[in-house]
């Protein structure tokens, strides 16, 4: 690690290194050294280029969306990267990998699910606060990083094929959801027919991608800032009013086998919608204020697409922990739509 630390800092005056975070895709390191005397800490992050195949162009849209966000009436904390003692946003290394440097923002916690209708109704504010600042930025100056990401039936379409290519004797076992898949997948096409406007959207607003100042009371936080920029890129809202209902309302997180802990939770559900239309109530079209009640269920769906498909071609996108974690997952996202 030490020629791609020395890209940004000074190397002699490291005091630690560690891994950090629950991230699915890219590889994060705790960075402590000593600047100008004192010590100071930083995320050190390595960007997964399989996922993200134009690293230049994820940093750009991190880069315009910070400076929108700083001379917007935006009052939390901004994730602006540091370049590299050269100048650039990235350093690209030897072995191929993209590395980037953010701002580690001390006294904070993340959550990875929400317990109290306090925690839902903040959450849904930042993230609404997040899309209501950058409602004045034109969504065609940020690069579509993922093609077709929240493309429900671009999703639908890989999934088919994931269905072609599929090893068998996982075809077999995920059969029950793949069912289930093919006698929702209408959900996709109503709403690609919404035709809804494009925004800059942050399109990754589980709760884990928050963070609350550690000082408050955990049952009635305080935001502090939104994280993980990686898929801010031209979207639709209910990928952001989706993905808080996906992992907000069921009390288990999407890595629970246990079904029975998975439930729809009507007032976290309120919570939240009054939470998000606290700050972007009066920005939304009256085409976008009506289908809200369709985000959850549609963004849920395209969860367990993604994460059954990849269970069926062998795991090649999400990192797992054991070898049904990704049909897990599905079978978890799967449960929480029916009772979306
Ligand atoms: C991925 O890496 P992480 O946890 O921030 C994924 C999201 C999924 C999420 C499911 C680029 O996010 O789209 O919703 O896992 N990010 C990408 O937990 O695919
Ligand atoms: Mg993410």
């Amino acid at each position: 690690m030490q020629s791609i630390i020395q890209q940004f800092f000074d190397y002699q005056q490291l005091i630690s290194l560690s891994p950090f975070g629950t991230g699915h895709i890219n590889d994060t390191y705790r960075l402590e050294i000593v600047e100008a005397g004192k010590p100071h800490t930083w995320l050190l992050q390595r960007l997964n280029h399989n996922v993200f195949r134009q690293p230049e162009a994820v940093m750009q849209n991190i880069h315009l969306v910070a400076e929108h966000l700083a001379a917007q009436p935006y009052l939390l904390k901004i994730l602006a990267p540091k370049p590299t003692r050269s100048g650039h946003w990235l350093h690209h290394d030897e072995a191929g990998n993209y590395w980037r440097v953010f701002p580690f923002f001390e006294n904070t916690e993340t959550y990875e699910r929400v317990e109290t209708e306090a925690q839902a109704h903040e959450a849904a504010r930042a993230f609404g606060a997040f899309a209501k600042a950058l409602n004045s930025l034109d969504a065609s100056q940020l690069h579509p990083t993922i093609p077709g990401f929240h493309d429900g039936e671009k999703r639908l379409a890989d999934f088919l094929t994931a269905l072609e290519n599929a090893v068998p004797e996982r075809l077999a076992e995920a059969q029950p959801e793949v069912d289930i898949i093919l006698h929702n997948q209408l959900i996709f096409k109503k709403i690609a027919d919404l035709n809804l406007p494009q925004r800059a959207i942050h399109h990754d607003t589980k709760i884990n991608n928050l963070l609350f100042d550690a000082s408050t009371h955990r049952a009635a936080p305080t935001p502090v800032g939104v994280i993980d920029l990686d898929t801010v890129m031209p979207g639709i809202i209910l990928s952001d009013f989706g993905d808080l209902v996906r992992t907000s309302v069921s009390l288990a997180d999407e890595d629970e086998a246990d079904l029975t802990k998975i439930q729809f939770r009507k007032p976290i559900y309120d919570a939240l919608l009054e939470g998000f239309l606290s700050e972007m109530g009066g920005l939304l079209t009256p085409a976008e204020y009506s289908a809200l009640p369709l985000a959850g269920p549609w963004l849920t769906l395209m969860q367990a697409v993604r994460f059954i498909g990849d269970f069926l071609v062998g795991d090649t996108y999400y990192k797992v922990k054991y070898p049904k974690h990704n049909l897990v997952r599905g079978r978890n996202q799967l449960a929480l739509f029916e009772g979306t």
